[in-house]
This record gives structure tokens, C-alpha cells and sequence, in this order.
């Protein structure tokens, strides 16, 4: 397994829309095994195939307090949503920014496992908003482009700042 780099925003890769996985083989199961791994360290409750900078249709989402409920989609869908939610978000591509976001409170998804096969979960509460976020991310949009053209001006200007005095 091997820990991936995660893109940070503002880096223009994040907006790429990722498209359907053709066929769950190998070369997929040992992306979301590091995936997976890139996850846990960060750490976080989610990742998207976007943010490693491959640009497939597949997230990760674990909101186990034990870190032992990973779950895996493929394409995912989401085919019903009901009621609304607003949450705190964080972003492992926007380290250091929160901000209140709102979502469906409940969703459908439809997804593949990683063996090909079709499944569907309702989800609700943090699960839900995680795997809205995660979703988001294959269509090429980051939390904070819910928020004010002036939060996201100054969140730009943080993240360049940072990334300048990194280097
Ligand atoms: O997509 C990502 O960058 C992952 C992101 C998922 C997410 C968090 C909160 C609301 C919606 C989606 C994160 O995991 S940010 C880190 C985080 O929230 C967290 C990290 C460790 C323990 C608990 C939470
Ligand atoms: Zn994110």
C-alpha cells in the first residue's frame, strides 16, 4: 500500500470531472486500498479519487469511531434525497477550514462494491453529509464553493499563502 498526495485547493485539478469506473479490476482495489490508507492518516471520514489526483468515479467514506467501517463506492449515484441538514464541513484539500454547509439529510445512493456488484444504502445524518461531500468531489466542486465569493477570496488567499511558505 502506498500513501497518496492529496491536491489542495486552489489547484485547478479539483475541478476536473472524474468519469465512471469501465470495470472494478485490480488496478482499482489497490487504488482504494491507498486510498483508503491516505485517509486514515490524514486523517479524515472521507476521501474522493479526485483529491489523489485520479479522476474515476470512486469514494471512500469511514465515520467509525474505530476506524473500522470502511465503505467503498463505485460510481455512486444518489437517487433519492429528502429533508435538509446544515453541518460544519472540513476538507482534507482545504486543510484548516470550516465552514457550515447544507445537505440533504437523507440520501439514497446507488453504488458498485469492489467486486462489481451493485448495492443501495440510505444514509442519513454525518454518513450522508460525508457522502454528498465526497460525491461533490467527483463532479469537480469543493466545499467552500458554497460559501460567499468573499470567503472563498480569502480562503484562496490563505491556502496560497501557506503552500508559498512551504516551499
Ligand atoms: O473529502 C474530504 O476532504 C474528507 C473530509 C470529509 C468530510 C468531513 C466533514 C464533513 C463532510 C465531509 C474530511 O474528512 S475533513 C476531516 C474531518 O472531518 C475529520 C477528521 C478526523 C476525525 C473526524 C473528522
Ligand atoms: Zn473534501
Amino acid at each position: 500500500m502506498a500513501l497518496l498526495k492529496i491536491l489542495r485547493y486552489p489547484d485547478p485539478r479539483l475541478h476536473t470531472v472524474a468519469k465512471p469506473v469501465a470495470r472494478v479490476d485490480e488496478a482499482i482495489r489497490r487504488l482504494a486500498a491507498d486510498m483508503a490508507e491516505t485517509m486514515y492518516a490524514a486523517p479524515g471520514i472521507g476521501l474522493a479519487a479526485t483529491q489523489v489526483d485520479q479522476h474515476i468515479r470512486m469514494i471512500l467514506v469511514d465515520i467509525s469511531e474505530a476506524k473500522d467501517h470502511l465503505r467503498v463506492f463505485v460510481n455512486p449515484e444518489i437517487l433519492v434525497r429528502e429533508g435538509e441538514t446544515e453541518f460544519e464541513e472540513g476538507c482534507l484539500s482545504v486543510p484548516g477550514i470550516y465552514d457550515k454547509v447544507t445537505r440533504a439529510q437523507r440520501i439514497r445512493v446507488r453504488a458498485l462494491d469492489l467486486e462489481g456488484k451493485s448495492f443501495e444504502l440510505d444514509a442519513d445524518g454525518l454518513l450522508a453529509i460525508c457522502i454528498q461531500h465526497e460525491l461533490d468531489h467527483l463532479d469537480g466542486k469543493v466545499f467552500v464553493e458554497y460559501l460567499s465569493r468573499l470567503k472563498q477570496s480569502r480562503i484562496r488567499q490563505k491556502l496560497q499563502k501557506q503552500a508559498r511558505e512551504a516551499m
